[in-house]
C-alpha cells in the first residue's frame, strides 16, 4: 500500500528550511563544450551527434566529489539533468538505447549521483525534458503524429523508470513541455502529464514536482531571474553562475558572476520566501570547473556564518530601501546589506513594530537602536568598514512580528507625521 501523499505544506516543509540547491547541466553536450544547445543551434544530424556517445566517458566523474562541492557551499540539495533535450539518458533505461549504460560512459551516472547525494544527506532531484529532438514528432507533430505519440511514450515509461528504480526522489524537476507547440495548442494535453503526475505521487508520495509539464503542481521556476511568487506558493529561481546562454558547460565562459552578487540572488530568493538553484556545468570528464567551485566555496564561507538569515527564512515586510532586504524568524529580523553605508548608521523608515535588540550577527557586536518619526528606526554604532565583503547582516530583535506603517496620507512623512 503506496504512502498517502503528504499535503503540500508538507511536502514543502525541508525545500523551504533548504533555501539553496545546485543545479547540474551534464551530458553529451559537454563534449562539445558549447552549452546544452549545440545539437539543435548548431543544426547537428541525429545519426552525426548520437555519434557523441562514443566520446562521452567521464573517467573522472566522481558524484561523491559534486556532493561535498555542495554541500562545503552550503547547498542542501541537487538538481541534475537525467535527460535534457538532445534525449541522452545518463540513466540506465529499457526504452532507450541513447544512455550512458549503453554507450562510451558504460555506467548509470544517476545511480551514482543518487548515492552521493544520500551519503552526503543531501535531497536528490532529477530533471527531466519531456521533449527529444531526436524525435521529428517534436517539431512537426501533425506531419508526424506517430513520431509526437512515441516521443510522449518515451516520457511515460521513463518517467516511471526514474520514480521507481532510484529510491526515494525529492524533486521531480520537468522542463522542455511548453516549447513543443504552436502557442494555441494544450501542452499538459499533448503530454497526457496528469496521467504522469498521478502516478508519480502514488510512486513518491512526497516529492515536489516543477510547473514545467504543463500543469502548475508545486513549484514556480523563475529561471535566470529572482521574482517571489505570491505568498504560501512554493518557488525557486534558477541560475546559471556564468553567462545565461548555456547551463551546460561552455568551454570559454567570460562573464562569470561574482560572489556577492551570487549572495545577492540568494539573500532576495530567501527574503521572498524563495530557493536558490544554482547550476554548475562539468566538464566532460565530469569534473567541475574551478571558476564554479571557487565561487561557491566563498558562498559557503559566508553561510557558515550567515546561514541563521537565510535558512528556514521567512518574508520580512520592513523596507530594506537602497541598502538590501530583510527576511524574518519569528520576532527576529536579519538585514542583509548589500550597500553598505559609510556613515555608521542604517535607516529603515516606516517600522511600526519595537526594536528591542540589535547585532552585527557575524561578530555578535552590538548595535544601537533608535526609533523616530515617520516610523524611521535608525541602527548605528556601526563600523565604518563591513564585516564582510559580500553582505553584512544585522540581527534585530523586536517585541513582535515585525510590521511596516502603512501610509494612509502619501504627504504625511514630509511634516514627520506618518
Ligand atoms: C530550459 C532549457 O531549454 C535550458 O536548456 C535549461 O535546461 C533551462 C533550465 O531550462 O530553458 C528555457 C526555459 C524556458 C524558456 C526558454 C528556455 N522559455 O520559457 O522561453
Amino acid at each position: 500500500m503506496a504512502d498517502k501523499v503528504l499535503s503540500y505544506e508538507e511536502r514543502l516543509k525541508w525545500f523551504h528550511e533548504a533555501r539553496f540547491g545546485m543545479f547540474i547541466h551534464w551530458g553529451l553536450y559537454a563534449v562539445h563544450g558549447r552549452g546544452e544547445w549545440v545539437m539543435f543551434v548548431e543544426r547537428w544530424r541525429a545519426d552525426d551527434y548520437a555519434k557523441t556517445a562514443w566520446k562521452f566517458n567521464p573517467k573522472k566523474f566522481d558524484a561523491n566529489k559534486w556532493a561535498a562541492i555542495a554541500k562545503d557551499a552550503g547547498m542542501k540539495y541537487m538538481v541534475l539533468t537525467t535527460r535534457h533535450h538532445d534525449g541522452f539518458c545518463l540513466f540506465d533505461s529499457k526504452v532507450s538505447d541513447f544512455t550512458a549504460a549503453k554507450t562510451g560512459a558504460g555506467r548509470d551516472l544517476v545511480a551514482e549521483y543518487v548515492k552521493a547525494c544520500r551519503e552526503a544527506g543531501l535531497k536528490v532531484g532529477f530533471y527531466y525534458s519531456l521533449l527529444d529532438w531526436r524525435f521529428p514528432g517534436y517539431f512537426e507533430p501533425k506531419k508526424y503524429p506517430e513520431s509526437a505519440k512515441k516521443m510522449v511514450e518515451q516520457y511515460h515509461a521513463q518517467v516511471r523508470e526514474l520514480m521507481t528504480n532510484y529510491g526515494k526522489i525529492d524533486i521531480l524537476w520537468y522542463d522542455g513541455g511548453w516549447i513543443a507547440h504552436d502557442p494555441n495548442s494544450n501542452v499538459a494535453e499533448f503530454w497526457r502529464s496528469a496521467e504522469v503526475n498521478k502516478m508519480v505521487r502514488e510512486l513518491q508520495p512526497h516529492i515536489i514536482i516543477n510547473n514545467r509539464s504543463g500543469i502548475e503542481e508545486d513549484l514556480d521556476t523563475p529561471e535566470q531571474h529572482v521574482t517571489a511568487s505570491k505568498p504560501g506558493r512554493g518557488w525557486e529561481s534558477c541560475m546559471t553562475i556564468g553567462d545565461s546562454c548555456g547551463w551546460g558547460y561552455v568551454h570559454n565562459n567570460p562573464n562569470m558572476k561574482t560572489v556577492t552578487l551570487l549572495l545577492q540572488n540568494l539573500t532576495i530568493a530567501a527574503a521572498g520566501e524563495g530557493n536558490y538553484l544554482l547550476n554548475c556545468g562539468p566538464r566532460p570528464d565530469g569534473q567541475i570547473r574551478r571558476e564554479e567551485q571557487v565561487r561557491l566555496h566563498a558562498m559557503g564561507e559566508w553561510l557558515r556564518v550567515n546561514g541563521e538569515a537565510i535558512y528556514g527564512s521567512q518574508r520580512c515586510s520592513l523596507s530594506g530601501g537602497m541598502l538590501g532586504v530583510w527576511t524574518r524568524k519569528g520576532n527576529t529580523a536579519y538585514f542583509c546589506i548589500h550597500r553598505y553605508p559609510g556613515t555608521g548608521e542604517a535607516i529603515v523608515p516606516l517600522v511600526k513594530t519595537r526594536a528591542v535588540s540589535a547585532s552585527i550577527l557575524a561578530t555578535g557586536d552590538k548595535v544601537t537602536i533608535r526609533q523616530e518619526y515617520n516610523g524611521r528606526l535608525v541602527l548605528g554604532g556601526l563600523p565604518k568598514k563591513p564585516v564582510d565583503p559580500h553582505i553584512t547582516v544585522l540581527k534585530v530583535e523586536f517585541e513582535s512580528v515585525p510590521e511596516s506603517i502603512t501610509e494612509t496620507d502619501k504627504a504625511a512623512w514630509l511634516s514627520g507625521s506618518v
